[in-house]
């Protein structure tokens, strides 16, 4: 079985790629295929990298504050394109002091399957987001062997 590919990169404007470089290093530790977009990219990239390699996964990175604007539209787009990576975000998701369930929900709501905060422990995020693609293999598993 091939590995499971993931795309990671800081979305919209955001310059701050060394939490994004972590990521990818732990992800890669872990037998993940990395495919890193690196600083300031838009969510069109990170749609036409995912269509690209068929991602399992699309990690999105913003520390600077503006990460709901630079998301907008990030999953109708991946809806228009015909694929449904599982979607996490992480990093300074908002500018000040907003209360992180109130961030978390936000983000819930613009489509994102997990939100983390920057206290984020990443040997838990890739242990999260293993058992989550073990999961939706057994799950087509099943699906395909009930046809
Ligand atoms: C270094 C830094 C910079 C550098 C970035 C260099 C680079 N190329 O990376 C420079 C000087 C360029 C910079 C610029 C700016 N910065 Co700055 N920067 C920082 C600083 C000091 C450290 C960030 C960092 O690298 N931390 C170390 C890494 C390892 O931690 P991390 O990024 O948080 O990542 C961890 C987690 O968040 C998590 N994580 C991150 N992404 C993801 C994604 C997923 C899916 C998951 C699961 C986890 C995860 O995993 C990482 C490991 O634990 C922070 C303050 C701070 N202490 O955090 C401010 C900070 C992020 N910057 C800030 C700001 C405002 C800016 C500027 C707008 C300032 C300005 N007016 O110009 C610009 C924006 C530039 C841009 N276009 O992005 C603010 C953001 C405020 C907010 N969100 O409310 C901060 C918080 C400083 C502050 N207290 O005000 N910055």
């Amino acid at each position: 079985m091939s590995a499971p590919t993931v795309v990671v990169g800081t979305i919209g404007s955001d310059a701050h790629v060394i939490g994004v470089t972590l990521l990818k290093h732990a992800l890669e530790e872990a037998g993940f295929e990395v495919r890193n977009l690196g600083a300031q990219t838009s969510p069109e990239s990170f749609v036409a990298e995912a269509d690209e390699t068929d991602a399992d996964a699309i990690l999105v990175s913003s520390l600077y504050g503006h990460a709901e604007q630079d998301c907008e539209g990030l999953h109708e787009r991946l809806a228009d394109a015909g694929v449904d990576p599982v979607t996490y975000i992480g990093g300074n998701l908002a500018v000040g002091q907003t209360e992180f369930e109130v961030v978390r929900q936000r983000f819930r709501e613009m489509g994102f399957d997990r939100v983390f905060e920057t206290e984020a422990d990443l040997d838990a995020v890739v242990d999260v987001l293993q058992s989550e693609l073990r999961v939706d293999e057994q799950v087509s598993r099943s699906v395909r062997a009930s046809l």
